[in-house]
This record gives C-alpha cells, sequence and structure tokens, in this order.
C-alpha cells in the first residue's frame, strides 16, 4: 500500500493514497457556463457556476504535478441525438432544446464549440475525456474500466452542477465502492440554496455518499 496523507473533511478527516486517487472534474463546459449557452436559457444563473473556475485551475494543477490522474467529463449527445432520450430532449421549458442551433453551435452536441470544456480546464492531449449521455459518468461510458485499469479508489469530485451532475456521479460511485470526495469550492450550481444543501447531504449521516473536503486543505496534501 503507498503512503496516504490526512484531510480534514467533513463528516471526519480522510486518509487519500494520491496514486489511488482520480481528480474527477465534470461538465465544465462552455454551454452550461458561458453567459448565451444552454445554462443560461433554461433560466439559470451562469455566473454561480463560473466562481468554480479559478480555485479548479489550481486543484487541477495541483493534480498534474502530483502525476495523480486526471478525469474529464462531457454531457453530450450524437449528432443525430440516438443516444438522447425523448424524454430528456422534450423535459421542461427552455427557449432551446439539445440540438437546437445555439449561440455556441448545436446544443450539447459532441464536437460543437459549446459542447466542450472552458479554456481555463482545458484537457492535455493525455488526459482522459468521458463523454457522457446522461447526468451519471458511468452510465453508457468506459467511466468504470477507466478508473479500474488505472487501480483508482478514491475520487476528488469537482465540477458542475453540484446537485445533477455531481451528485449523479458520486451516488453511482459510492455504489460502486469508491470513496468519493467532493471539493465544496471546486463544485457549483445554479442555486445557492442547492449548493449548501448538496453538499451537506454527502457529508450527512456519517458520509452516506461521501466526504466534503476545501481545496484549501486539499493542496497542501497534494504537493
Ligand atoms: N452537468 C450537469 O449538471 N447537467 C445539467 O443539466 N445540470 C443542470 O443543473 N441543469
Amino acid at each position: 500500500m503507498s503512503e496516504s496523507v490526512t484531510v480534514m473533511a467533513l463528516p471526519e478527516p480522510i486518509d487519500l493514497e494520491l496514486d489511488r486517487t482520480a481528480l474527477v472534474i465534470i461538465d465544465m463546459q462552455r454551454d452550461f457556463l458561458l453567459p448565451g449557452g444552454f445554462g443560461e436559457t433554461l433560466g439559470n444563473d451562469v455566473g454561480q457556476l463560473q466562481k468554480v473556475v479559478e480555485p479548479l485551475q489550481a486543484l487541477l494543477a495541483a493534480a498534474r504535478s502530483a502525476g495523480m490522474l486526471v478525469v474529464h467529463t462531457r454531457e453530450g449527445h450524437l449528432p443525430d441525438l440516438s443516444d438522447c432520450p425523448p424524454a430528456k430532449l422534450s423535459r421542461g421549458a427552455p427557449s432551446k432544446r439539445i440540438g437546437d442551433l445555439g449561440a455556441f453551435g448545436r446544443i450539447l452536441i459532441r464536437g460543437e464549440y459549446g459542447h466542450d470544456i472552458v479554456d481555463e480546464l482545458a484537457p492535455l492531449a493525455d488526459e482522459v475525456v468521458i463523454d457522457k449521455p446522461g447526468k451519471g459518468a458511468f452510465y453508457a461510458t468506459d467511466f468504470g474500466k477507466v478508473l479500474e485499469s488505472n487501480g483508482i479508489t478514491q475520487l476528488l469530485v469537482t465540477g458542475v452542477t453540484t446537485e445533477v451532475c455531481v451528485h449523479t456521479t458520486t451516488r453511482e460511485a459510492n455504489d460502486r465502492g469508491y470513496e468519493c470526495v467532493v471539493v465544496s469550492d471546486c463544485v457549483g450550481s445554479y442555486f445557492p440554496e442547492f449548493q449548501r444543501v448538496g453538499l451537506e447531504m454527502i457529508a450527512a449521516q456519517g458520509g452516506i455518499f461521501g466526504w466534503v473536503a476545501a481545496s484549501a486543505d486539499l493542496l497542501p496534501a497534494m504537493l
């Protein structure tokens, strides 16, 4: 077993083995973060998500320096929408739907500018990018295989949005036996109340879905 570092977290400190820990960056895509993108067409305040970029850049830099596995995800669909359930396509009352032409190309369609990750967090050529049709990173993807083949047992979970794709992925990972640390200042919600409650839900009941830690407490452990 490799050396572990103890990190302050809720509901209690956690011992991390960095060579078995992956940084997972969920859906930091232009369609969710940029003014005029899909997130905004859903009626959301994208400024709430932009707060995440700076602390996440620092965490990503530390993970890269530490040689950790970095996995980026993107939510989106094939151009013919064959992987988008009709129930997802027709949901809600956005001014534009998935696949429609938006400010940054067709909304949440793979290959379009808006579907890709914001420049500040662009993946390096050798980093894993998981394209997922759902909210969770495991459904209909190779994410599980990537973690397994790299010997990963612990995840630092970051990205957007806290109560949607971050929660779904964390819950899926927790059920599969991964220890998940949700990084409080590196996840974001359009809704401040959902951000607060979303984080509380992870660590409640003795850590029912995992741990919550601040990047300031993780960064020294990653040096
Ligand atoms: N990535 C992700 O969370 N997808 C969403 O659609 N989130 C919303 O909060 N809408």
